[in-house]
């Protein structure tokens, strides 16, 4: 056998560089590509010696990227993947301790999305020789235990390479795991500091360029004809689109197949812009923080059609949304997933489910959706889409005319805030406004706060795949560093970052690295000074408004976190300026309309620093959320809130 003789990380990177995947594309073309795009790295002792030199010596067509926080550049890297359908992923590398604990949370987000990542932080001695070293915890119960542990509930895949003979097997796990449509997700793996630059006689072999082929699995004949029975059987079906159908790129597929049989679909966030909002089946997003138009549509759906969906709560209204009665398919390469609301599980890919089906149930004489089916439709898309209008247009004139979007007790956070910050703009109107004009193909990215929900409800992505929000761990902070990713997945188009100022607050780091390396982004910036949605829930829950609201503190008062000095009115936007990134101060539309004009001119990243008004994002429809509600409590708002949770357990699903 032929060998050579490398370092651990010479031969990593020298294999990293070798890694190819194939797959069909949504055009039914084969495509070939490399699968790692390149290397987001923070140094420290961890890696910046062994396993840079590895990169020194084996590096080609991998791009290397300085990360400015360990789980920005990870998010980075999970949106780039996310946004290209997970057909390509990037390497990041941390030093050990904290700068590979940083990556904890991005790993998280990218196994509860199902997205790609190869984590490969430092790791301590192997030899244990110079313990502890910086940076090592130390468990004196069992000196195998490092920080690196920690990664093993949050990854797909979690390997260490003690000897560097081992990184052969940890590397082909890993590719196993990222490439596979079904149980794809983050992987994990460390490198000690010693065996980083340790060497092996590898095989030659292990370095030709490797091919993994990103499987259709297809569905069984009897599983394809069982789900096609069911669909015949329905009165009222409907279609949930999930991000599965993006990530198959069953665009087409799913939409011949809606048009067909006439079925109209519902969007997950993940989902959501597979298909162009305008489309005459599509009902928007559903849920939680769905539209109206399809919440009201599901309550009554005899056949629920889910394709390449995980049910989160947010998607089911915490299993209330459907009647229990509703029996479902399930589309999705996981068995997993497949099993979820009792469902009747087509195991496969969606484009190979859906042909098929739809072959089945020709076979059976065909299937339409009535004339009525098609009324109840339009009549609930035409209410929609008024309502959105007039939100899209909604303005604070006076304090006694106006009614914020979300009624709460915290009816005087509103004016509180115009006293402190002096505007009056509201979050559902700045939002429509940068809807409306900005390109067509510009990707909008979200993640938390009250966003998700004003974006999976009121957003019209009016081009498929430009809808990019991480609504599978909510993740804040992921806003600005996820689109930068996007921007390093898409460089031609403008990509927006939709972020609120407590997501901005916890993490923009990666702002700094778009200015860096001419990654421009925009960061649309909703400062309403407050953990808004989280108010909304604590308050509509009848608690009292605690840590939620971004106030001054007031000397001598108690620090019981019900702070009532004035808003904090923070400039983010010399913020960003102090960066280099082109920044506006909005208070009102025209300002908005002059700072959204002026920035698409900009070569480098800009931020709107829009003050928008509490309470003014969009509310929930026709749905239901699960939350802790105190069973005990002597507060008749808590009680009522209680009692309105038993009644909605009364009527869903248990599981
Ligand atoms: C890392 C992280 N910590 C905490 C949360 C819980 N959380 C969800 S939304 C939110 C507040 C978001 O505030 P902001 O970004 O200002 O958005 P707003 O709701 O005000 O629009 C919090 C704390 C989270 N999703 N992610
Ligand atoms: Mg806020």
């Amino acid at each position: 056998m032929e060998t050579v003789r490398l370092t651990t990380s010479q031969a990593c990177i020298r294999f990293l560089e070798n890694q190819y995947v194939s797959y069909i594309d949504m055009d039914g073309k084969e495509v070939e590509q490399k699968f790692i795009r390149g290397i987001f790295m923070i140094p420290g002792h961890g890696n910046c010696v062994g396993y840079c030199n590895g990169i020194e010596q084996e590096i080609k067509d991998m791009e290397v990227y300085q990360g400015k926080n360990e789980q920005g550049m990870a998010l980075a890297a999970v949106a780039f993947s996310r946004q290209l359908r997970r057909k390509q992923a990037f390497v990041c590398t941390s030093s050990v301790g904290p700068g590979a604990c940083n990556m904890i949370t991005a790993a998280a987000t990218a196994t509860a999305n199902n997205i790609p990542v190869l984590l490969m932080p430092g790791d301590v001695y192997a030899s244990r020789q110079p313990d502890p070293v910086l940076q090592q915890m130390e468990q004196p119960q069992n000196l195998t235990i490092s920080a690196h542990d920690s990664f093993q509930a949050v990854v797909k895949y979690w390997g260490r390479v003690n000897r560097p003979e081992q990184i052969m097997t940890d590397m082909i796990s890993a590719f196993r795991v990222m490439t596979d449509p079904g149980n794809c997700g983050a992987v994990a793996v460390s490198i000690p500091q010693d065996v980083q630059g340790e060497a092996y006689d590898y095989p030659v072999d292990f370095f030709k360029k490797r091919v993994w082929n990103i499987e259709r699995r297809p569905a069984t004949k009897k599983a394809a004809k069982k789900a096609a029975e069911i669909i015949k059987s329905a009165k009222k079906p409907l279609l949930i689109c999930g991000g599965g159908v993006r990530y198959a790129e069953a665009h087409k597929v799913f939409r011949a197949f809606a048009e067909k049989f006439g079925i109209a679909f519902g969007e997950t966030q993940a989902g959501k812009s597979a298909i162009e909002w305008t489309h005459p089946l599509s009902l928007g997003g559903l849920g939680i923080t769905g539209t109206e138009c399809a919440n009201a549509f599901a309550h009554d759906c005899d056949v629920v059609i889910g394709v390449g969906t995980r049910y989160t709560d947010f998607t089911t209204a915490s299993k209330w949304l459907y009647d229990t009665s509703a029996k479902f398919v399930n589309i999705n390469p996981s068995e997993f997933q497949c099993l979820k609301m009792d469902a009747y599980p087509v195991v496969a890919d969606a484009n190979e489910a859906l042909t098929a089906i739809s072959a089945e149930i020709d076979a059976l004489g065909g299937y339409h959706t009535s004339d009525e089916y098609a009324a109840e439709v339009k009549r609930l898309q035409d209410a929609w889409w008024a309502d959105v209008d007039r939100m899209d247009h909604t303005e604070y004139v006076d304090a006694e005319s106006y009614v914020p979007e979300i009624q709460d007790a915290n009816r005087r956070a509103v004016e509180h805030y115009i006293e402190s910050i002096g505007s009056k703009l509201t979050q559902t109107a700045a939002l429509g406004y940068i809807n409306t004009h900005i390109a067509p193909d510009s990707i909008c990215v979200g993640a938390a706060g009250s966003l998700p929900g004003d974006l999976q409800a009121l957003w019209r992505a009016p081009v498929p795949n430009t809808y990019h929000c991480e609504y599978g761990y909510s993740c804040m902070g992921y806003e600005v560093a996820g689109a930068y990713g996007c921007k390093i997945a898409c460089p031609d188009q403008e990509v927006y970052a939709m972020c609120g100022d407590g997501s901005f607050d916890m993490l923009h780091s990666e702002l700094i690295a778009s200015i860096q390396y001419g990654y421009k982004i925009n960061v649309c910036l909703f400062d309403n000074a407050a953990y808004g949605c989280i108010n909304n829930l604590q308050v509509g829950q009848g608690n009292k408004s605690r840590t939620t609201e971004k106030n001054m503190h007031i000397p001598g008062t108690p620090y019981d976190g019900c702070d009532l000095g004035p808003a904090m009115n923070i400039d983010y936007a010399g913020v960003a300026e102090a960066y280099g990134c082109k920044a506006y101060r909005v208070k009102t539309m025209e300002e908005l309309a002059a700072a959204l004009e002026d920035s698409k001119k900009q070569t480098v990243s800009t931020l709107i620093d829009m003050k928008v008004l509490p309470k003014s994002m969009s509310k929930e429809w026709e749905a239901w959320w699960r939350v802790g509600v105190a069973s005990v409590s002597e507060k008749p708002e808590v009680q009522e809130a209680y009692k309105k949770l038993q009644d909605h357990l009364y009527e869903a699903r248990h599981y």
